[in-house]
């Protein structure tokens, strides 16, 4: 059945993803709201279908925009956030802003019309587990968020089950794992090494570098997504994740042995600070239940398709390289 979803956050990473994969996949329209904030790239949704896609630019938490947009939608997919880490660390305010007071304009929306809604979190929210605890985040887990940035999507979280208890909308959640793979902003672990190694600079590991993360390619991210909103239970949170543990130091050898450079070839800088552990999801439910499996098991061939399109689309991340670079110097990293 054809149904018009509004996305937001639709122009970042992850969000444009999902428009790209439901514009393929099914025959629903979107609308993509967007403030186009320094993550959002009107060109990342390039290509698709104009007639079954419109962008509107605007803020999340402007209820004057947002308003006739849900009621018009059959269903929403919320991944508008401030989204880095360290950026949190620098100035929290405008997570505060988008994270919470966005979410909260959203919801609001969403209860005067009665629109579903899929909220987009993340596993940041249940804080970080030792390198050798057998254990995996559930959806049981307490949340213990460590950053500015993880304890504003914790906070969006629990307005989204608050909504749902008293107010009776029909809402699913989803916390899902580190994504990498195409139109990933250069400020990201991921294609802040590649971009760096096109540009001749030598990767830069945080700290020791023993920090572990559970990758996941985007596009799996997208299908796990689209499978909630179409079986998913109302107030029920799904994790999401793929089974793809791996230490940063792990990552950032394999990024130079397939660039053809020595694995020893980067360096250590001074770590972030409240720098979490180790992250991993156990998806059974959303795979028992779901029926829901990643395509992209072998994350050393997803990494090198990684690396080309990075190579191949230098017109798209060239005008962020340097102001991100310069951020980081400014912070020693
Ligand atoms: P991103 O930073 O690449 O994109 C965020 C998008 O939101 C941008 O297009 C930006 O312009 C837009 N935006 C920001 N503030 C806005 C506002 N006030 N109003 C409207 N639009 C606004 O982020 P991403 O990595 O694609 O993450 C998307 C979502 O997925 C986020 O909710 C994030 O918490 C979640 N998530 C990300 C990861 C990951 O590994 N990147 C993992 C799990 C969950
Ligand atoms: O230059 C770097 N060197 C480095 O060692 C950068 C940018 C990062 N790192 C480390 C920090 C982390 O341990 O790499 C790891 C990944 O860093 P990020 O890409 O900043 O991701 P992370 O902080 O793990 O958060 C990501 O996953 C969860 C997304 O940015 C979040 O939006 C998502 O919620």
């Amino acid at each position: 059945m054809s149904r018009h979803l509004l996305v937001t956050g639709g122009a970042g990473f992850i969000g444009s993803n999902f428009v790209h994969h439901v514009l393929a996949r099914t025959d629903h329209t979107v609308t993509v709201l967007d403030k186009l904030t320094y993550a959002g790239h009107r060109a990342s949704l390039d290509g698709l279908p104009v007639e079954r896609v419109r962008l509107v630019v605007g803020d999340v938490a402007d209820a004057a925009v947002v308003d006739p947009l849900v009621a018009e939608a059959d269903a929403v997919v919320h991944f508008a956030a401030e989204s880095h880490n360290d950026n949190s660390l620098g100035d929290p305010t405008p997570f505060l802003h988008t994270n919470l007071v966005g979410t909260f304009t959203l919801l609001e929306a969403v209860r005067r019309h009665g629109t579903r809604l899929h909220h987009v979190s993340t596993d940041e929210v249940y804080g970080d587990l030792a390198l050798d605890d057998p254990q995996r985040f559930t959806e049981a887990t307490p949340y213990n968020p460590s950053s500015p940035y993880s304890a504003t999507k914790a906070g969006s979280d629990l307005l989204v089950r608050a909504w749902v208890r008293s107010f009776g909308i029909s809402a699913t959640l989803s916390n899902c794992s580190n994504n990498y793979g195409p139109r990933q902003h250069v400020e990201k672990f991921i294609p802040r090494q590649i971009t760096n190694l096109l540009d001749g600079v030598r990767p830069r590991l945080y700290g020791a570098g023993l920090n572990v993360r559970d990758w996941i390619h985007a596009e799996d991210h997208s299908s796990a997504v689209l499978r909630i909103l179409e079986a998913g239970q109302s107030g029920r949170t799904y994790l999401i994740g793929a089974d793809g543990e791996r230490s940063n130091k792990e990552v950032v050898e394999m990024i130079l042995r397939l660039m053809g450079r020595d694995p020893g070839d980067y360096d250590h800088v001074i770590d972030r600070a409240g720098h979490d552990l180790r992250y991993a999801i156990d998806a059974t439910p959303l795979r028992q239940e779901l029926g829901w499996s990643p395509q992209f098991r072998d994350f050393e061939a997803g990494l090198a398709a990684t690396i080309d399109w990075y190579r191949d689309h230098e017109a798209w991340w060239r005008p962020q390289k340097a102001a991100t670079e310069a951020k980081y110097a400014e912070a020693g990293q």
